[in-house]
């Protein structure tokens, strides 16, 4: 039977939810893997969904991972880095859909407070350039933890800043490693886009437009 959820808070996802940056992800990671010769494919990108920017390294290396040093490492990162800032520079006002905005307006309207919870140190510059600011009361992204979902830090984080109970906090995901973060610290899943056909979840939708349905206020 499904768990009864008083949802007083929302946290999303970045990549893969409020934005299809997701993608922009995946083609710096293959522009990256095809340059130094390494086998990168959609399958093994699923993997880096949520996790952070050192960890996608080290399982696109495989093997090697061990094998190269940090200061090997860190020049690899900064230069997938460049490639996807680059494709950030096409994010304007019109990447988000209508469908994602109409949703964060319809929840602020009920009196839910909103957070962004993102691995990605880009989550504010991404914030900016989608001008989506303004909805969110609260921010935890990857440049304020130190632990990686499927950690929980960055949720908790978030829950923090909004004044919520974990308990009465939804999160909304597109990644495996998302859902089992928010799972372990006791909020409530809402899983979409990759995650949706992938993982196990309070609430599996077939888009963020049905949040509205799911979030009711009594
Ligand atoms: P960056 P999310 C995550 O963002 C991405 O899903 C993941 O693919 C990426 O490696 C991670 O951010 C770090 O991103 O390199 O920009 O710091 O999905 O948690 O919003
Ligand atoms: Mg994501």
């Amino acid at each position: 039977m499904k768990r009864e959820h008083l949802i007083k808070s929302v946290i999303f996802d970045l990549d893969g939810v409020i934005v299809h940056t997701d993608e922009y992800h995946y083609l710096a990671w293959k522009r990256l893997a095809d340059e130094i010769g390494l086998p990168f494919d959609r399958q093994t990108n699923a993997k880096l969904r949520g996790v952070s920017r050192l960890d996608s390294l080290n399982i696109i290396l495989g093997d090697q991972a061990g094998q190269l040093s940090e200061s090997e490492k860190v020049p690899l990162m900064d230069r997938k880095n460049s490639y996807y800032k680059e494709y950030l520079e096409m994010l304007t006002p019109a990447s988000v859909t209508d469908e994602v905005k109409n949703t964060l307006s319809a929840l602020r309207e009920k009196g839910i407070l909103l957070a962004i919870g993102s691995s990605s140190k880009n989550a504010r510059y991404i914030l900016d350039r989608i001008g989506c600011k303004s909805f969110f009361d609260a921010v935890a992204d990857g440049n304020d933890i130190t632990r990686s979902k499927p950690d929980p830090e960055v949720y908790l984080l978030a829950a923090g800043r909004l004044g919520s109970l974990p308990k009465h906090c939804l999160v909304v995901e597109d990644s495996e490693a998302g859902i089992e973060a928010a799972a372990a610290c006791g909020m409530a899943t809402a899983a979409v886009g990759y995650a949706a056909k992938n993982c196990v979840a309070d609430y599996v939708l077939s888009g963020v437009g049905e949040l509205a349905g799911v979030v009711c206020v009594s």
